[in-house]
């Protein structure tokens, strides 16, 4: 593989000399050395669920077709796609739960760091749960709402009440199809029973449960994690930072923070500039103690505090191998394996956090949520302890402005105005075609892909014809790093409609929505379009379309099928796991939009990526009506004034 097919980011291509260095090779060179791949393992056609297997299928129609016990091709991608859904959703759900957890003990003041910062949001919640306000306290309701989040996940009966917040019309779906999440735990454990050799061997069937354990995932436990994290920290709101390992400081102690859960970056962006630390760091020979994130921990302390993003999922190592990195400290979900072994060439310590979450040969420092800011001491006294061992040091210069912290609310407040927000500005602009569509373009980076470049290609290609792009996880870290998350890159990459738009209301063309769990945050803004008016009654309707172009994790496979189950068109690259399955992958591409409206892709193409996206859209408006009213021409002037005047007269919401 040549370098330049690697990566398109700057900073990476600089360092990947370095990284030959590793004494384990980069994620590049071991992906190399895994060539080539199982092609039933890649077809989802291998089945290794009980000891009479493994089990492969030959993809081409002759023998074997069956397994041992009998099962087909299409019974055995079906079970391991369901099981990808329900790694997805335990992970999210389990970060929510950590974080219900934290909630409580914080309501009930027994986790000292930690209190309510956004009141209105817990007063929503309370409702939502119907949980009593009258003239209780805060903290009252608080330890209540806590109760209720927590019991979302064991309940045995539910609904859960999030799905309350879908369209009408998309909850009585659910409710005709027997789709509707009862727990969310429960729904992954059923999907872990139906798999088990000899229980559920219809792929239809086994997808219906793939799709309630999704829904619990996305209208359950992330929709969780994102609202009672708003809760502790505040609702992100527009914040400048920037982002690539530029932002690492020469002279500064670095602290990379990379992972999932803000819970304790959270407390060490509290601690990091306590004078205390700022003196010991200046006694060890540093100018001061500098944070940086990598993963969803980054997007969740970006968005809530401004601290700069180091990089994306495939830049854990080239971070490391910067010698700029006193410590990486790492809670849960996206971790490298290597981390440690290639930290060993430096002196970074690799310092894990959760006990759900070891690493061989990683210091642990266990995360203590009752004395969650004295922990957080422990680990930047660690980095500083470590800065006097510092080796020569390879800072690339590569680095961007960005804007992020664009919650769902903070859109709704731009667009409509602080008094009366509404979505009601972007939806006219949907209809009128200046903006021809909505996408989100969210998930991870993976070795089958050169780094970034898909991220890049599809959103580029979505902006320039008019469709706004939201954006969540790496994706979003990519497109930050290349500028397309400053109001500018609007007249740089937007077509002239959405160029306009955003011109007129001060936003980038590409917004940040924060971390994977986030990506519930999307869901509520597809809602609120539908509700808003004039684009049909439920997201199905919408002018919109889903993206991973460079996924790589079960947690994606999850995201992707509660938006196909919320009725959104998805498109996913680099690889499908169904593919050798061609009776199953038929159900997932085409039979699926007759069951819930919504449907998967596949296109490892970036730029026939965004087509289908684009070509998803316009049928969309066509179905609409508005298949005309995208016939748009440039604006002069008059057309300038008229939408700028459009935007001031939308107080009212
Ligand atoms: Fe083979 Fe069936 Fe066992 Fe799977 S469950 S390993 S297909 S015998
Ligand atoms: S971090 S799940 S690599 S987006 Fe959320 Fe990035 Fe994918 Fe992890």
């Amino acid at each position: 593989m040549a370098e330049k097919a690697r990566s398109v980011d700057r900073a990476c291509i600089e360092l990947m000399e370095e990284t030959k260095n590793f004494t384990i090779g980069s994620c590049w060179d071991r992906a190399e050395k895994q060539q080539p791949q199982c092609g039933f393992g890649l077809g989802g056609i291998c089945c290794r669920i009980c000891s009479m297997g493994p089990c492969q299928i030959n993809p081409f129609g002759d023998e074997p077709k069956r397994g041992v016990c009998g099962a087909d091709a299409d019974t055995i991608a079906a079970r391991n796609f369901i099981r990808m859904i329900a790694g997805g959703a335990a992970a999210h759900s389990d970060h929510g739960r950590g974080v219900a957890e934290v909630f409580q003990l914080a309501a009930k003041g027994e986790a000292p760091g930690y209190g309510i910062k956004d009141e209105q949001k817990l007063l929503q919640l309370a409702m939502d749960f119907g949980v009593e306000i009258g003239d209780r306290s805060v903290q009252d309701i608080a330890i209540d709402v806590g109760e209720v989040a927590m019991g979302i996940f064991g309940s045995q009966h539910g609904p859960i009440p999030f799905l309350k917040r879908a369209p009408l019309k998309r909850q009585a779906l659910w409710r005709e199809l027997g789709v509707e999440p009862r727990g969310v735990d429960r729904e992954i454990v059923e999907i872990m029973h139906r798999t088990h050799i000899g229980v559920d061997m219809d792929p239809e069937n086994l997808m219906l449960q793939g799709t309630r354990a999704a829904l619990g995932d996305g209208w359950g436990g992330s929709m969780l994690a994102t609202e009672l994290q708003d809760i502790l920290f505040h609702t992100p709101t527009p914040t400048l930072s920037r982002a690539n390992l530029g932002v690492l400081e020469a002279e500064q102690v670095n602290i990379v923070i990379h992972g999932h859960e803000p819970l304790l970056s959270e407390m060490i962006v509290a601690v990091s500039q306590e004078p205390e630390m700022l003196k010991k760091a200046k006694a060890a020979g540093a100018k001061g103690i500098n944070l940086a994130g990598i993963c969803c921990t980054a997007n969740e302390i970006l968005m809530r505090h401004g601290v700069p993003l180091a990089g994306n999922f495939l830049q854990q190592e080239s971070a490391i191998a910067t010698g700029a990195v006193e410590a990486m400290v790492v809670d849960i979900q996206c971790l490298f394996a290597s981390l440690p072994k290639v930290a060993e060439c430096y002196h970074t310590k690799v310092i894990t956090t959760a006990a759900k979450a070891k690493i061989p040969g990683a210091t642990h420092i266990q995360f203590e949520e009752h004395d969650a800011l004295n922990t957080a001491r422990k680990i930047v006294n660690a980095a500083i302890e470590n800065f006097p061992n510092r080796g020569k040091v390879r800072i690339p210069d590569v680095e961007c402005d960005l804007i992020a912290g664009f919650s769902h609310e903070t859109i709704n407040y731009l667009l409509g105005g602080v008094f009366r927000a509404s979505y009601k500005p972007l939806n006219d602009n949907i209809i009128n075609g200046r903006i021809r569509g909505v996408a989100g373009v969210v998930g991870c980076n993976n070795t089958k892909c050169t780094h970034d470049n898909d991220h890049l290609t599809v959103v580029k290609e979505l902006i320039a014809n008019d469709v706004i792009v939201l954006q969540t996880g790496c994706s979003a870290i990519a497109c930050a790093k290349e500028g397309l998350m400053l109001p500018e890159a609007a007249a740089k990459h937007a077509g002239p409609g959405l160029a306009e738009v955003c011109e007129t209301v001060g936003i980038p063309p590409v917004l940040h929505m924060g971390s994977c769990v986030d990506n519930s945050r999307i869901l509520m803004a597809a809602a609120a379009v539908v509700k808003e008016g004039g684009l049909g009654d439920d997201i199905s309707d919408l002018p919109a379309a889903g993206s991973a172009p460079e996924w790589m994790s079960e947690k994606a496979i999850s995201i992707g099928h509660y938006f196909v189950a919320s009725g959104v068109y998805t498109v996913f690259g680099a690889t499908f796991p169904t593919l050798g399955a061609p009776g199953f992958t038929d159900l997932l591409f085409n039979k699926y939009e007759k069951i819930v409206g919504g449907k998967w892709d596949f296109e490892p193409d970036p730029l026939a990526h965004a087509r289908k996206m684009i070509d998803h859209i316009d049928k969309k408006r066509r179905a609409l009506g508005l298949d005309k009213a995208k016939e748009r021409v440039l604006m002069d002037m008059a057309a300038r004034r008229e939408l700028e005047k459009e935007f001031e007269e939308q107080p009212a919401g």
